[in-house]
């Protein structure tokens, strides 16, 4: 089982960073590729065609006309994650809004704007159906969360 991570540029690797953090912690395996779909369509659709064999789940990740995940989309039909990247003046918007938008029959799950941890986490959750014990640590790193927002408290400090 392995994860299949591709960023557009080296300048998304802060974002690229995020994900494989949430894998290892999660012992998942992952490879991970700078290629862009604009300036090196072949490369991509080589890749993919090829990396499939292995790989479950895509993630793309990419900003300002960010068609990465889509193209992805367009060549597999492995299931991709979309995350968009905040790597122009407007926010991410730009970003968001190519990245979600997919026409009927190309679907892209879009996280975030720069959300890193939670396409990693939909990535386990996906690999997750046919592995028990990924669906442990699930429950595990659930159970956690609810934990920590159970034992924070609020004090005013005016
Ligand atoms: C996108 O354009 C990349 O994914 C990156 O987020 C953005 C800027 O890329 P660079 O010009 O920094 O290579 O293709």
């Amino acid at each position: 089982m392995r994860v299949s991570i591709i960023m557009g540029s080296i300048s998304d690797r802060e974002i690229a960073d995020k994900v494989v953090k949430k894998l290892k912690e999660f012992d998942v395996h992952y490879e991970v590729k700078v290629i862009s779909a604009h300036r090196a369509l072949d490369l991509l659709k080589n890749y993919v065609e090829n990396a499939q064999e292995e790989s479950e789940v895509f993630i793309g990740i990419a900003g300002k006309a960010a068609h990465l995940a889509g193209v992805i989309a367009g060549i597999t039909t492995r299931p991709v994650i979309g995350i968009p990247v905040k790597s122009s003046l407007m926010d991410g918007l730009d970003s968001l809004l190519s990245t979600v938008q997919m026409p009927s029959g190309v679907p892209v799950a879009t996280v975030a704007v720069n959300g890193g941890e939670n396409a990693a986490i939909l990535a386990v959750q996906m690999l997750s159906l046919k592995d028990q014990e990924l669906q442990r640590k699930l429950d595990n790193f659930k159970k956690t969360m609810a934990e920590k927002i159970k034992n924070t408290e609020y004090r005013y400090e005016g």
